[in-house]
């Protein structure tokens, strides 16, 4: 990676002298156990990072060195006596799989730091938050960190499509997997396994979870070939072990997604029905396979019975038939199925769905099946309330998806930052046992996680807009650690992405902190409405400009009022949350006004608590988001002359860009409001001159 692309891992030198002395005494030599391809990435990346940050090139010692003043141990506690003597070696025995300590001791009269962890995973995963603490510029004398993911799987699902390179949703450019060339490798694989690994992401699905071509429209030819190119053929398979051994040497597990119909696609049979034997027979073979190929192959992810997609409906099967076939065959590996629950179009409330097809399927699925539910019961909204499917299946091992790339956030054109709407999933209390079950205690038990739909591409900054590589580093860093501080965690990106002149790491830090509710206001209104953008008749459009009309049924605009009736007299949806979630959604009074909408159908002219109408109140928010942008703009127009001018002035023309659209939602957005309404705005500026 050049200065431009390596996001994070920039690894700039260490201006102040006394701290660039004091991670000199400790860094400048090292000793890392020589014993696995984990071990040799974490030489690798401190031969890459050192050199930088000390201005000295580090000496990387056979063994612990004996006439040096100080020195970095990264290893187990069996791989040296060193680090045996200086940590409590049942303190590190006791820490789950990617746990570490990180400790300055003092051996043999030298200045010592240790990094050391019960599995190699964690020997990768603590160097790299060395190499934070150095990026960023902390003291390290003193060092006394213990680190444990929260949640044991923090995957990363790629939307790429496979034989033509696209990323379904994605803004960053076409596919760095360049399928055609594979088994060949390519230096960008191993960069995107360091920045996933340096926020502890452990697993990613290589391929889309469309494996076959969309119903919607058919101009797109370019999901013509999807029949034709499943990467459960055996050729295709074997050309992945390179790239798999790639992510392994981060302790990243490869996953693939699947097609429900693959025994019919890739195999020659003539029925996927998950209960037929030779289907059954098919995937355990395959499973086989697989693993002779990929040893620490994770599992198959499936999009069943979803936007065309097969599953066991197909069949008269059900979900639990459907991923426990395919569960059976990947178990003696140690492999899961994850099964995604995103499923709508039966009821005329998609809300609904979800809950209503799985809850009752709590407890039949496979020890190895987890269920993967996206964070809101819509599809990535700027913001939903957290899905009635998280505290409601007990039994059942479950995913939270997130979605990293900005598919209704203004994708690759407008910064909009997603940590502070994630950490308000994480937080939200779901009282599934009782009170105090915030979403954030969800998803611990083994066979659980958290996974992000990804956002890099071929771009020379991975992911379109350089402030959208924040959400990816956010994305990881939440999924180790949902209680994280998120103005920390910010904080850090910045520092280590430009550098530590304060009024850069607080601008900056501001800007991302302020965008999302921004772009809510201007995209809703503020008030919980969904889908108002537009979709258009051929899959894969856009969902970036501004298209109410197209969707009345999911805002519930009409001459009336606004919003949709999801309580008891509605679709019922609210029903859904146990009390007193449940309660306090269902009453007009007592619902946050940021979902108001979401729940109810109110009369334009409804007083909120402050006296203001429902119509009022839209206007004003689609306003304020415009006035919010054009600020979070003039911040960075500050920063000039303090950031490099190449993403100084990339990031202000896409600055340029969000104010025009931001304006443009707000003008649709308010000029529907009106049409719908009759109601001018009481500022004069609705309707337009
Ligand atoms: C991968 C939405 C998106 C689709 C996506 C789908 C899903 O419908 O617009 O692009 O398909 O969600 O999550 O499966």
């Amino acid at each position: 990676m050049n200065e431009y692309d390596d996001c994070w891992l920039r690894y700039d030198r260490v201006a102040d002298d006394d701290r660039r002395a004091a991670y000199r005494r400790r860094c400048s030599h090292a000793y890392v156990a020589e014993k696995s391809p984990e071990c040799s990435a974490v030489r690798d990346e401190l031969r890459r990072a050192l050199p930088d940050l000390l201005g000295r090139d580090p000496h990387l010692w056979q063994h612990p060195p004996e006439t040096v003043a100080g020195f970095l141990a990264v290893g187990t506690p069996d791989d040296m006596a060193m680090i045996a003597e200086t940590v409590d070696v049942d303190e590190v025995e006791s820490l789950a799989d990617g746990g570490y300590l990180l400790r300055s001791v003092t051996w043999n009269g030298a200045d010592c730091l240790v990094v050391t962890a019960p599995t190699d995973r964690g020997l990768v995963y603590g160097t790299f938050h060395l190499l934070r603490l150095l990026s960023t510029r902390d003291p390290i004398d003193d060092l006394d960190v213990r680190e444990e993911p929260a949640h044991e799987h923090r995957l990363l699902n790629q939307w790429d499509t496979p034989f033509h390179r696209s990323v379904e949703r994605g803004y960053g450019g076409e596919s760095i997997f360049d399928w055609e060339r594979l088994p060949d490798l390519r230096e960008r694989y191993e960069d995107y396994a360091r920045l996933l690994a340096s926020v502890g992401v452990n697993g990613v699905v290589l391929n889309n979870v469309n494996t076959t071509k969309p119903p919607r429209g058919s101009a797109n030819d370019a999901f013509d070939a999807f029949e034709g190119w499943q990467l459960l053929e055996s050729g295709r398979l074997e050309d992945l072990t390179g790239l798999a051994a790639t992510f392994r040497r981060y302790g990243i597990r490869t996953y693939l997604s699947v097609n429900f119909a693959a025994p019919m696609l890739v195999g020659d049979l003539d029925t996927a029905d998950p209960l037929d034997e030779d289907v059954r027979e098919w995937w355990r073979e395959k499973a086989d396979e697989v693993y002779d190929l990929l040893p620490d192959f994770g599992g198959f992810l499936v999009k069943a019975d979803s936007e065309g997609q097969p599953g066991p409906y197909d069949y008269d099967r059900d979900h639990v038939d459907g991923a426990n076939a395919i569960a059976q065959a990947l178990e003696p590996h140690g492999g899961r199925v994850w099964w995604r629950a995103f499923v709508y179009g039966t009821h005329e409330d998609r809300a609904v769905q979800a809950y209503e097809t799985f809850e009752p399927l709590d407890g039949e699925f496979a020890d190895n099946v987890t269920v993967q539910v996206k964070n809101g019961p819509i599809d990535f909204q700027p913001r939903e309330p957290v899905s009635t499917l998280f505290g409601a299946m007990p039994e059942t091992d479950l995913g939270l998806e997130l979605q990293i790339t900005q598919e209704y956030t203004g994708q690759g054109v407008h910064a909009t930052y997603n940590l502070p709407m994630w950490k308000e999933i994480f937080e939200f209390d779901t009282h599934a046992d009782g009170p105090d079950t915030p979403v954030s205690e969800l998803f611990r038990g083994s066979g659980e996680g958290v996974v992000g739909v990804g956002n890099v591409g071929e771009d020379y900054n991975w992911t379109g807009h350089y402030l959208a590589q924040a959400n990816l580093y956010a994305f990881g860093r939440a999924a180790w650690d949902p209680d994280v501080d998120a103005h920390a965690v910010t904080e850090e990106w910045v520092r280590q992405t430009f550098g530590a002149d304060e009024t850069v790491v607080d601008t900056i830090t501001g800007i991302l902190h302020d965008s999302w509710e921004a772009c809510i206001d201007y995209e809703t209104g503020g008030l919980g409405l969904m889908h108002m953008m537009h979709n258009g008749e051929e899959y894969l459009e856009n969902h970036y400009y501004p298209s109410p009309e197209e969707w009345p049924g999911y805002h519930g605009v009409t001459e009336d009022g606004v919003g949709v009736d999801r309580t008891e007299t509605g679709s019922g949806y609210a029903e859904q949350y146990r009390d007193p979630v449940a309660e306090r959604y269902a009453s007009v009074e007592d619902c946050p006004e940021e979902l108001l909408l979401f729940f109810h159908h109110l009369p334009w002219d409804h007083e909120l608590e402050d006296g203001t109408t429902v119509v009022q109140r839209l206007y004003d928010n689609c306003f304020a988001g415009v006035e919010e942008v054009r600020r979070l703009r003039a911040r960075w127009r500050d920063l000039e002359g303090r950031i490099d001018e190449r993403r100084f002035r990339h990031v202000s023309e896409r600055f340029d860009e969000q104010v025009a659209q931001a304006e443009r939602w707000r003008d649709v957005l308010t000029e529907y409001f009106y049409e719908h309404s009759g109601i001018p705005d009481e500022r004069g500026r609705v309707p337009a001159e």
